[in-house]
C-alpha cells in the first residue's frame, strides 16, 4: 500500500481530528527537537527510504501528521514540494544562533511558502536559550512577514527554545486554535485536577489531587505517573534556571514549570489549552516567590481556589 494511501486510510479510522503538518527548517535547526517534545508519538510510518520522517502525534485533541522534511536531496525535492502542498499547517523553525545561515534559510522559507498558498504558518525563532540567539528585528529583517500580511496569511511568529520550551507551547496551541477553528476546543480554561510542588534539587514539598473522592480515586494511577514524570523533568532540567514542558500522561497533560529553585507541576485535562496552563503555572510560581520574601505562608491549594476559582475540579 503507498504511503499515501495509508495516511488516508488512518484518517478514515482514527476518531480523533487529524492534521497534516509539514515542518520545514535547514538541518540542525530544531524541528525533531520541537516535534519530540511538545507532541506525544502515537505510532510512526517513518519509512526511512524517503527520507522524511512521517510521525503521527497526539496534541490536546488533535493527531497531527507530521512531515520532518529535513536534509533532502534533489532526489527527494517532489516528495517534499508533495508534502507541503498537501499539509493544512506549515511550521518553519529556524536556528536563531545560526546567523551565517538566514540567507539560506529566508529562501527555504519562501520556497515552502511557494507550495502552500492557504495553511496558517507558524515560523518558529529557536534556540534562543542561547547567548548570540538573533533579535525580533534581526529576524524581521530577513524574513519578509510584510508580504505575509500582503497576501492575507494567518501567521505566528515566535521566539522559542526547543530545549526549556519557553514559549512553546503557546506557539503550538495557536496553530491548533487555528487548524480547529470550528471545532470545539475551549479556549480559556483549564481542568486542573491536581498539583505538584517540588524544590528544584528534587524535594517534594506539596501534591494535592483535586476532586470528589471518586475522581480522585480514578486519577491517582495517573497521579502517580506524573511524579515519576516530575522528577524525570528535575533531573533533565538540573542545569536550566527555567524550563517548560508538556507531557501526556494517559489522557491528562502535565505542565511542568521551573523557575530557579522550584517546580510547579499542574495536571490538566487533555483537551484544555496548554499556554492557559502554562500561564497559571508561572503565576503561582510568581506569587509564591512573593509570598516567601513577604515571610507568609505559602499554600498553593489556596493559591488556585483564590486566583483561578473556573480552573480547577471542585470538591463538590
Ligand atoms: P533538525 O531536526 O531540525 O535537524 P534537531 O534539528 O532537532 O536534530 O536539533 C539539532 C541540534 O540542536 C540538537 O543538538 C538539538 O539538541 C539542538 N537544539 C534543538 N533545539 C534547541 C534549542 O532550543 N536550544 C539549544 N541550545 N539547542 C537546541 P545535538 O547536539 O543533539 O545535535
Ligand atoms: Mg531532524
Amino acid at each position: 500500500m503507498s504511503l499515501f494511501r495509508r495516511l488516508t486510510k488512518a484518517k478514515e479510522e482514527g476518531n480523533a481530528e487529524k492534521k497534516s503538518v509539514a515542518i520545514v527548517g535547514l538541518d540542525g535547526a530544531g524541528k525533531t527537537t520541537i516535534v519530540k517534545r511538545i507532541l506525544r508519538s502515537e505510532f510512526t510510518l517513518t519509512r526511512p527510504t524517503f527520507g522524511v520522517n512521517i510521525e503521527v502525534y497526539k496534541y490536546r485533541s488533535l493527531e497531527f501528521i507530521v512531515y520532518d522534511l529535513g536534509g533532502q536531496t534533489p532526489l527527494r525535492e517532489s516528495l517534499w514540494e508533495k508534502f507541503i502542498t498537501s499539509a493544512d499547517g506549515l511550521v518553519f523553525v529556524l536556528d536563531s544562533a545560526d546567523k551565517g545561515r538566514f540567507e539560506l534559510a529566508s529562501e527555504e522559507f519562501n520556497r515552502a511558502l511557494s507550495f502552500n498558498k492557504t495553511a496558517p504558518i507558524l515560523f518558529i525563532s529557536n534556540k534562543i536559550d542561547l547567548e548570540d540567539a538573533a533579535s525580533t528585528d534581526e529576524i524581521l529583517n530577513i524574513i519578509d512577514f510584510g508580504e505575509l500580511v500582503r497576501l492575507q496569511r494567518k501567521y505566528n511568529f515566535t521566539r522559542c527554545s526547543a530545549l526549556t520550551g519557553a514559549m512553546l507551547f503557546e506557539s503550538w496551541d495557536w496553530l491548533t486554535l487555528e487548524l480547529c477553528k470550528d471545532e470545539d476546543i475551549p479556549k480559556n480554561i483549564v481542568k486542573i485536577h491536581g498539583y505538584y510542588f517540588f524544590k528544584s534539587e528534587g524535594m517534594e514539598v506539596e501534591t494535592t489531587l483535586f476532586g470528589k473522592p471518586k475522581t480522585q480515586a480514578k486519577n491517582v494511577p495517573l497521579f502517580k505517573k506524573g511524579r515519576y514524570e516530575i522528577i524525570k523533568f528535575i533531573k533533565q532540567m538540573a542545569g536550566f534556571e527555567t524550563a517548560e514542558s508538556l507531557l501526556q500522561v494517559d489522557n491528562k497533560q502535565l505542565v511542568l514549570i521551573k523557575e530557579k529553585k522550584n517546580v510547579i507541576g499542574i495536571f490538566v485535562g487533555e483537551m484544555d489549552p496548554a499556554a492557559r496552563a502554562v500561564q497559571i503555572v508561572k503565576s503561582l510560581l510568581d506569587k509564591m516567590v512573593r509570598s516567601v520574601n513577604n515571610h507568609t505562608e505559602v499554600n498553593i491549594k489556596n493559591l488556585i481556589e483564590k486566583h483561578y476559582p473556573l480552573d480547577y475540579i471542585k470538591d463538590k
